[in-house]
């Protein structure tokens, strides 16, 4: 498989993914701003959107959309029980938190990766609406747990890591959701998370 990436962007998910499934895999790092890859091929010819990731498939071809490509990936090895059993309950649960991270929590970063240049008006307003999103998530984890579903790892808990990781990059301190930061701690050091956090900030 080929991954179409940014280092520290959102197909972060889908390299841990990709690790904890142990699938082979190469990336084709994208430059964000020529959209050209490192071996000079058009990310646009890829993804018309020219946003990552992007996941090619020998069999299949281009998926595009984390949480499409994720469920994707999780249902190609279901040995691995990264998501539960299409038709089920709990994967509807399960989708529902795959659209929430997409369109609520990683879409509140918007602000903070793309206007610099903010005022401290649209700062705060942009905080509090990311802090909502934070609010829910430090709820769902409370009793002590550190998945979002259940009892074990999902590809829910891997795309919000990575997009819980960005506070780092925006001066924003995640101390106040004591559970989020239990969550966050106990992720890092797991090897598919740490290896494409290392491969990453090393390329
Ligand atoms: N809806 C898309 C959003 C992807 C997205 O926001 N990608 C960002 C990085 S996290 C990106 O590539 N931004 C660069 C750009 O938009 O040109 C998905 O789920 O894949």
């Amino acid at each position: 498989m080929k991954l179409y990436a940014i280092n520290g962007a959102c197909s972060q998910a889908v390299r841990i993914t990709l690790n904890e499934l142990g699938v082979d895999y190469q990336v084709a790092d994208v430059d964000p701003g020529s959209k050209l890859t490192g071996e000079g091929e058009n990310y646009l010819d890829i993804n018309p959107n020219g946003y990552v990731p992007a996941l090619v498939a020998e069999d299949h071809g281009v998926l595009t959309e984390v949480p499409a490509i994720l469920q994707y990936l999780a249902d190609a090895y279901p040995q691995a029980e990264l998501i539960a059993e299409n038709g089920s309950w709990e994967r509807y649960q399960q989708q529902a938190m795959l659209n929430f991270l997409s369109s609520e929590l990683h879409k509140a970063f918007s602000p903070f990766w793309y206007q610099p240049d903010m005022t401290w008006q649209e700062r705060s307003s942009a905080l509090d609406k990311l802090k909502r999103r934070l609010d829910y998530i430090d709820a769902v984890l409370a009793d002590d747990t550190v998945f979002l579903h259940g009892e074990k790892l999902t590809v829910a808990d891997i795309y919000a890591y990575v997009i819980i990781s960005w506070t780092r990059h925006h001066d924003i301190s995640i101390t106040p959701w004591q559970n989020i930061c239990r969550f966050m701690e106990s992720h890092a050091n797991r090897q598919s998370f740490s290896a494409a956090v290392a491969a990453e900030t090393a390329g």
